[in-house]
């Protein structure tokens, strides 16, 4: 089968953003988002979801990190949707749950063609670095909606917003990995009643 790679380029008066997917990759990520703990962030989701992500974001952190998170959010949902193509053959259905010292964060993720985003993370802190913490909803939401995927996020367990954090990316990665994985028992066709997702 041929790589599922895509490269997707966004801009406005707020972002410029260029990004590319490889779902069939070895974990190798560049990413430059102007925001550390993002950037951390976004390397563990390539890392353990075995995807490679080239990533460059120029944003307007001198507003603050809201427009930044938010598009690379919509474009890396985007991206999912379009490496994805017709959708034959995958799993469409992935969950995990990931352990990180004191916290325990699950996702479950369904790549049904209909974006829904169920949130439910604590966070305690306001940010972690300069990422504001209200934006890991936002950024989820943006991924979901991009991706026209049901994902639900909820934290079992946890006291400290970076674990927290760093739990529900690696989580997601795992999830997205297995839902894209190949089912060669479909043989080609769609896991669907309907036959389309
Ligand atoms: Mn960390």
């Amino acid at each position: 089968m041929a790589d599922r790679a895509v490269k997707c380029t966004r801009k406005t008066s707020e972002t410029d953003i260029v990004l590319e997917l490889n779902l069939d990759g070895k974990g190798d990520a560049k990413i430059d988002t102007g925001i550390g703990f993002f950037d951390h962030m976004l390397t563990s989701f390539a890392k353990h979801g075995f995807f490679d992500l080239n990533l460059t974001v120029k944003g307007d952190l001198y507003v603050d990190c809201h427009h930044t998170i938010e598009d690379t959010g919509i474009v890396l949902g985007k991206a999912i949707k379009g490496a994805l193509g017709d959708k034959k053959s995958i799993k469409r259905f992935g969950n995990f749950f990931l352990p990180m010292d004191e916290t325990l964060v699950m996702c479950a993720i369904d790549l049904s063609g209909r974006p829904y985003l169920v949130y439910d993370l604590n966070l305690i802190t306001e940010r972690v670095g300069y990422f504001d913490t209200q934006m890991v909803k936002e950024f989820f939401y943006a991924v979901s909606y991009g991706a026209e995927m049901n994902l639900n996020l909820k934290q079992f367990s946890g006291s400290n917003d970076h674990h927290i954090i760093e739990a529900a990316f690696k989580a997601f990665a795992k999830a997205l990995d297995e839902a894209t994985s190949i089912d060669d028992r479909l043989n080609g066709k769609v896991l669907s009643t309907k036959g389309s997702l």
